[in-house]
């Protein structure tokens, strides 16, 4: 199984910035966190990151066929994005939405997601746990799906 996990903006400062809100561990972590546990469980992961709305469609667009499933933090677009939401739909590849914090203990506008309803799951509040829980949840869903290996 081969998983695209994409992060959103400003997420290449976690780490270095507000630590007290996003934690002490970087994106770099994360992502090698992922590529293990990915492997121990007989799959792998390729980890983008972009500040850029546009190159998160174009890499989710170019996710069809290549991928099997994609674990995506859309970041501040999670609550504005429907370019992402259509790409998400016309990719047609399973996608956990992850988050750091748990953004409904945060304010209003981060209470709506455009993600929620096309994506197969998601996890929030748990800081880079979210991560790795998104990611056993992806893969057990997509072992039990028909026809899987
Ligand atoms: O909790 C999450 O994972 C979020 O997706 C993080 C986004 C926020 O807009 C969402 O509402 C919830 C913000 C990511 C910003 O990342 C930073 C990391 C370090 C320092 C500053 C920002």
């Amino acid at each position: 199984m081969k998983v695209l996990v994409l992060h959103g903006p400003n997420l290449n400062l976690l780490g270095q910035r507000e630590p007290e809100r996003y934690g002490t561990t970087t994106l770099a972590d994360i992502d090698d966190r992922l590529t293990s546990r990915a492997s121990e469980r007989g799959a792998s992961v390729e980890c983008r990151q972009s500040n850029h709305e546009g190159e998160l469609i174009d890499l989710i667009q170019a996710a069809r066929g290549a991928f099997d499933g994609l674990l995506i933090n859309p970041a501040a677009y999670t609550h504005t994005s429907v370019g992402i939401r259509d790409a998400l739909l016309a990719a047609g590849v399973p996608a956990v939405e992850v988050h750091l914090t748990n953004v409904y203990a945060r304010e209003p506008f981060r209470h709506t997601s455009y993600l929620a309803d096309v994506v197969v799951g998601r996890v929030m509040g748990f800081g880079a746990s979210s991560y790795l829980l998104g990611l056993d949840g992806l893969l057990d869903l997509l072992h039990t799906a028909p026809g899987a290996p």
